[in-house]
This record gives C-alpha cells, structure tokens and sequence, in this order.
C-alpha cells in the first residue's frame, strides 16, 4: 500500500485530501460512538463497556490478557530452549531422565495458583451479575423466530420489535442492526430483565451492558443493568443460532433522558394500546386457544 502510495503521482493536495478524509472519519466514528454503543469495522477491542458489570467483566478480561500474554511467552521460550539446548548436535546421547520431582511440583503448584488468582475476581463478578438488588424498573423480553417482544409490566405495554429491512433504512440508522420499535429506558437506570423465549432458545446479547442470556420457552431467566446516564443506543444481537433469520433480530436498547423517556411512554401506552395486535400475543393466543382445542 505505502509503496504504492509513494510510487503514484499524487501531488501534495491530494495527499493533504486523503489525510484530511481520514482524520475526519476517525473524528466522525469518533463522536460518534458517544451516541452509541456498537460494533465498529475492524473493531480489534471490546465494545466501549456502560454500567458497573460491563466494566468489571472488561477489567477482568483485560487482566487475564495479561495474564495470558505472559503463559504464551512463557511456554513459547520454554519451547525454543528446549529445541536448542538438547537438539541432536550437541546430545549425540540422548538423556533418558524421566522424573524430577521439583519440577513436578512446580508445574502442579503453580498453575494451581494461578487458577485461584483468576478464580477470585471472576466469582466476585459472577455473584455481581446474580446479585439481587433493587431496581428501578423490570422489563420482560422474548425471544421469537425471528423477532423480540419487549413488555413493561408496570406500564402494561407489549409491543414487538423487528429489524428494518435494507431497502427501508433511513440516513441514519445502521444495516443490520436498526430495528422498528427499540426498547426504550429511562438513563441512569438499573433494570431487571426477565427473559423468555417463545419457540426455539435465542440469546439475548448486547455486549456493551454485559448482557447475555438464553431466552428459553417455559422458562425465566433473570439479569439486571445499569443503564448509565446519556441518550445514546445499544446495540446487540440475538447470539443463539435460532433458525434461518438468526441474523436479522438484532436489538436495540435506546436510553433517553427521563423526561424524553416520560413522553415515549406516553406515547407508547396510545401507540401500543392493544397489546393482543403485537404478533407475539397473537401466536400466544392461538397457542393457549389449540391447547385448550386439544384438552
Ligand atoms: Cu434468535
């Protein structure tokens, strides 16, 4: 690339265009990413983590990169002294040892140790994720092929959410990810989600709140979030392959500010008055209506 850059005939404005474009796409993904929350093009890192668990779950796995690093090195110079210290050259007579007790113990002890170094920080974030305090607000979300429906019991709203497909996208929303109806939060919020699933297992994923779990039918599966304060979007994806249209039901956590919030429900409780017109409760109801059929 570089030499062919420097082999072309590109004069020095040119060359100031180029570097201009780059800078401001990188300033533009830049701001951009203080909107939201989402996977990037060549993206090498975690998502930018929001709220407590998601950036203890990334200090814990920044931790073990190091401490990762530091095995692979570890074994890689142990390998490369190995093959050149008892190489056929110099060990025309091979040695035949087969035992040494201390380094025996040191192989057993010390991984050991380092097991119990990694163990603590992850059980104290495990019994975070599970931890049982109060929240603010609980939102019930299913899983269904190939859509999600999102329900505030408090609120009595119901309403399903599915992605845009690519012939419908607007200037500003993303391929792929963008969805009709997002499941809006107030910021600076903890929440209980309960999750469910309606046919196959989906998962439910938005990797910047940490939050990852199976929605199962017939059973409930809980986490809770912190949603930190700012408007912005987070995006996530159902991780569970579910059947043909796995990719296409992404979701898309939307936290607005709490009076902007206050309007959204306002006008959500109008716009999905009927809860029985969402597809979900449609096919729940001919379920419960074959099933009593059958009885
Ligand atoms: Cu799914």
């Amino acid at each position: 690339m570089i030499t062919n850059f420097q082999a072309s005939n590109i004069n020095w404005k040119e060359k100031i265009k180029i570097a201009l474009i780059g800078i401001s796409s990188f300033i533009f993904f830049n701001l951009n990413s203080a909107y939201a929350s989402e996977p990037k093009p060549w993206q090498m890192d975690l998502q930018e983590p929001a709220g407590i668990i998601a950036t203890k779950a990334t200090d814990l796995h920044n931790f073990l990169l190091v401490v990762i690093t530091l095995i692979s090195v570890f074994v890689l110079g142990l390998l490369v002294y190995v093959c050149i210290k008892f190489r056929e050259k110099p060990n025309v007579k091979p040695s035949k040892t087969s035992h040494n007790t201390l380094i025996e113990v040191i192989w057993t002890v010390v991984p050991v140790l380092i097991l119990v170094v990694i163990a603590i920080p992850s059980f104290k974030l495990l019994y975070l994720t599970e931890a049982d305090k109060p929240v603010d607000m609980v939102v019930k979300v299913s899983g269904a092929q190939w859509y999600w429906n999102y329900e505030y019991p408090d609120e009595e709203i119901s309403f399903d959410s599915y992605i845009i497909a690519e012939a419908d996208l607007k200037d500003n929303q993303k391929r792929m990810l963008d969805v009709d109806n997002p499941l809006v939060v107030p910021e600076g919020t903890r929440i209980k989600f309960l999750i469910t699933g309606n046919d196959v297992m989906h998962s439910f994923f938005v990797p910047s709140l940490a939050l990852q779990v199976y929605s199962i039918a017939g059973r409930v599966n809980e986490i809770w979030t912190e949603v930190p304060m700012g408007k912005k979007k987070y995006y996530g994806q159902c991780n569970q392959i579910c059947g043909v249209n796995h990719a296409y039901m992404p979701i898309v956590i939307q936290a607005l500010p709490k009076d902007e919030y206050k309007q959204w429900l306002k006008e959500a409780k109008v716009k999905f008055a009927n809860a029985e017109e969402t597809n979900f409760n449609k096919i729940a109801l001919l379920e419960k209506k074959e099933i009593k059929e059958i009885k």
